[in-house]
């Protein structure tokens, strides 16, 4: 990390909240590396790698891929990015992915944002966005809602005790949007 301390922003909310969205914008705005942990399963999927098939099963089913795996995804992104400032887009997805993480790279974030979203939004930004994602039926939304519902607020719960957590209303235009995400990293620069 150029012998600096990765500075890590962990990007949480709903299928659709607009997390992908509003990380280009960081990434434009304050000079992130962006790792969406979706985006990283996927490519796995792609490229046929040993977990592949198993991976393309997980998000069929709107279901969490085990902790090591996309952990072991992240890290090496990690390691070999030459940039410090990360966002990590999706994830953590549960306590155990949060714990699994704290403990294979001994890091912790040190901002988390929280795209807060209703589900009729995010069923329709879902539906309308078209990019071929195995994941964009009607019958696998219904099911990542249900598990984004079950185990998210843990996490954001853990955060916002410690403090570090940022909720954002995700409802609005992406622009608009982010006029609330640019202070929460303005305040961060250096
Ligand atoms: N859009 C964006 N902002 C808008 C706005 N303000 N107004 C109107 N439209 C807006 O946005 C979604 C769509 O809405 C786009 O068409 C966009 O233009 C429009 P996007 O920014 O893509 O939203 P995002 O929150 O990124 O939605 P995404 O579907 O990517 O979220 P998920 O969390 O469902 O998907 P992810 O890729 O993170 O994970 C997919 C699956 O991988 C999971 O279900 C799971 O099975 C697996 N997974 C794991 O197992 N572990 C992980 O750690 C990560 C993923
Ligand atoms: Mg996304």
């Amino acid at each position: 990390f150029k012998g600096k301390t990765p500075f890590i922003t962990f990007v949480l909310g709903g299928p659709g909240s607009g997390k992908g969205t509003q990380c280009e914008k960081i990434v434009e705005n304050f000079g992130f590396t962006h790792l969406s942990a979706g985006d990283l399963l996927r490519r796995e999927i792609t490229s046929n790698t040993e977990y592949g098939a198993e991976i393309l099963d997980t998000i069929k089913e709107g279901k969490i891929v085990p902790s090591e795996v996309t952990v072991k995804l992240i890290r090496k992104e990690m390691e070999s990015s030459d940039n410090y400032k990360f966002l990590i887009d999706g994830f953590p997805r549960s306590e155990e992915n949060r714990i699994a993480f704290e403990r294979i790279t001994e890091a912790e974030p040190d901002i988390v944002l929280f795209f807060d979203c209703p589900e009729e939004e995010m069923v329709k930004r879902v539906l309308n966005r078209n990019q071929g994602r195995v994941d964009d039926n009607i019958d696998t939304i219904r099911k990542r809602l249900k598990i984004f519902e079950s185990l998210n607020l843990p996490v954001v719960n853990y955060y916002s005790k410690r403090g570090k957590l940022y909720k954002i209303n995700a409802v609005g235009t992406a622009d608009e949007i982010f006029e609330q995400v640019r202070p929460v990293f303005a305040a961060h620069e250096e």
